[in-house]
């Protein structure tokens, strides 16, 4: 009798003490965010990581980059048209989504607008029936792809261009794209304004106030009432920003943030003091790399030389997602209406490669230790960071702005491509980090940098080891990684 009720009380207790450690567990918050942080829009757009620019139009069939605005709309005569193409090439080099060039400064439109005659719908392609925006948005979303549309500000066929009316015109237009075609993810607000062109026949130069013409605050309102999950690039944000070049690299040490405050698109100082970010930015404002996979943003057969190639492509990704920024890779179609075959063979080889060095992640599930865990609670431990998992993640103390994880792996492992994640919904902190490996009984340094942001990569010299460590050295306030991973490229394999 005595033995079995000193059994049950065993069991209360070890019950008990279960229980108070899974509160105790839980007691342990999360870290307070850090600055400015980013909306669930922002967040999904990051996530998205790659995707394309489709630039076509009257340019296409000019051989121009710069339409002036009075080309004969039956100029537009793609003889294979197939955004099918377009969104399966898309999709096989491992892009997320497309953006098209609904309207370019030129102002044709590629959609059956009711506002312009200046259109498809004037065009001799497909008896005038032809509608290039709803093709693609279809394509996009037979192949998984998201759509984006481009709408240029500037417009150098619209007699009222440089008036007050204009706006109500480009912004008829934006509702007519953001309504007829299903969900935008993104829409792009291009900051070129050149000033001449043929505005309904007057041929003249027109200047505006970038300032004050486009009154973006009451734009912006319309996307965010008929998409309120689309982001909205500019040079002036306000969801993403221009990273200042095309020509596809974003900076070394990136930070997601800016003052938006006395911004517009345009703006003169834009590239000097803007385009890198703020570490004390009060907006969330993270950059976008927008490249062109040929010279020009649109198809001259003359560039069919001049692709980029596979290795060039692979730079510009480590240049552009390898620094936190997304990357908008532009492939314009040809006049058949298709992307070429050779923009098309090197951006499936690229995204081949891609995808097979960042396959296996050979961290994942290996021991990590770290110098100091937040609250000692399991749910901030070091292995979050090898788990794969963005939502997962190590947290420091409060008080603690730098520390270490280090990892055991199971084996001796050869790799030479080191990624980075800091779990950005609480705020970017890290500025400072370095990563060592222990080789011939030494740390030994592999790599070091600045920021991290929401994802960072580098690539290193092939290097073999069983045990690496991740140092923060400087941190605006205690450090949440979500990810440490390594891999092996597939030309090292
Ligand atoms: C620029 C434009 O002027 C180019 O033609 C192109 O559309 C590029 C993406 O943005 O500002």
């Amino acid at each position: 009798m005595q033995r079995k009720s000193l059994k049950i009380t065993a069991a209360v207790v070890i019950v008990n003490l279960i229980f108070s450690v899974m509160v105790f567990a839980q007691k342990v918050l999360p870290p307070a965010p850090v600055g400015a942080v980013p909306s669930n829009r922002q967040l999904a757009w990051h996530q998205l990581e790659f995707y394309g620019f489709i630039h076509f139009t009257v340019n296409t069939f000019t051989d121009k980059e710069w339409g002036y605005g009075d080309e004969d709309p039956n100029i537009f005569n793609p003889t294979q048209f197939d955004a099918r193409q377009w969104a399966k090439t898309a999709k096989q080099a491992g892009m997320k989504g497309l953006i098209l060039t609904a309207k370019h400064h030129d102002g044709f439109c590629l959609w059956q607008t009711k506002y312009t005659k200046h259109s498809v719908a004037s065009s001799k392609w497909m008896d005038g029936k032809g509608d290039v925006v709803k093709a693609l948005a279809n394509a996009c979303r037979e192949y998984g792809l998201k759509f984006g549309v481009y709408l240029s500000p500037w417009d150098r066929n619209h007699p009222d261009y440089g008036r007050p009316e204009y706006i109500e015109y480009y912004r008829n237009q934006l509702r007519e794209l953001l309504t007829q075609y299903g969900d935008i993810f993104e829409v792009w607000f291009d900051g070129a304004n050149g000033g001449t062109g043929f505005y309904g026949g007057a041929r003249e130069n027109r200047k505006i106030d970038r300032a004050t013409y486009y009154d973006w605050q009451n734009t912006w309102k319309i996307v965010r009432e008929l998409q309120p999950l689309a982001v909205m690039f500019s040079d002036a944000g306000p969801d993403i920003r221009w990273v200042g070049n095309e020509s596809g690299f974003a900076y070394e040490t990136s930070w997601l943030t800016i003052n938006l405050e006395g911004l517009y698109p345009g703006h003169p100082d834009y590239v000097k003091k803007y385009a890198q970010g703020n570490p004390d930015g009060k907006d969330w404002c993270p950059p976008e790399v927008d490249v062109s996979i040929r010279p020009g943003w649109f198809y001259h057969s003359a560039e069919d030389s001049k692709v980029k190639t596979v290795q060039q492509l692979v730079d510009i990704y480590y240049k552009s997602v390898g620094r936190s920024a997304n990357l908008l890779l532009n492939l314009p179609p040809d006049r058949r209406g298709l992307i070429n075959e050779i923009d098309a063979q090197r951006l499936i080889e690229f995204g081949k490669i891609i995808n097979q060095t960042f396959k296996n992640n050979l961290t994942k599930g290996a021991k990590a230790t770290s110098s100091n865990t937040r609250g000692n609670s399991s749910n901030f431990s070091p292995s979050k960071a090898l788990d794969n998992k963005f939502d997962t993640y190590w947290a420091t103390d409060d008080a603690v702005t730098n520390g270490w994880i280090e990892v055991e792996l199971k084996a001796p492992t050869r790799f030479d491509r080191v990624l980075l994640q800091e779990y950005i919904p609480l705020g970017q902190r890290v500025k400072k980090w370095n990563v060592e490996g222990w080789i011939d009984n030494q740390w030994k340094s592999i790599c070091e940098g600045t920021t991290i942001g929401y994802k960072r990569i580098f690539r290193v010299e092939p290097v073999t080891c069983q045990r690496v460590r991740l140092t923060i050295t400087d941190a605006k306030a205690c450090p949440t990684i979500s990810e440490f991973e390594l891999y092996l490229s597939p030309d090292q394999k």
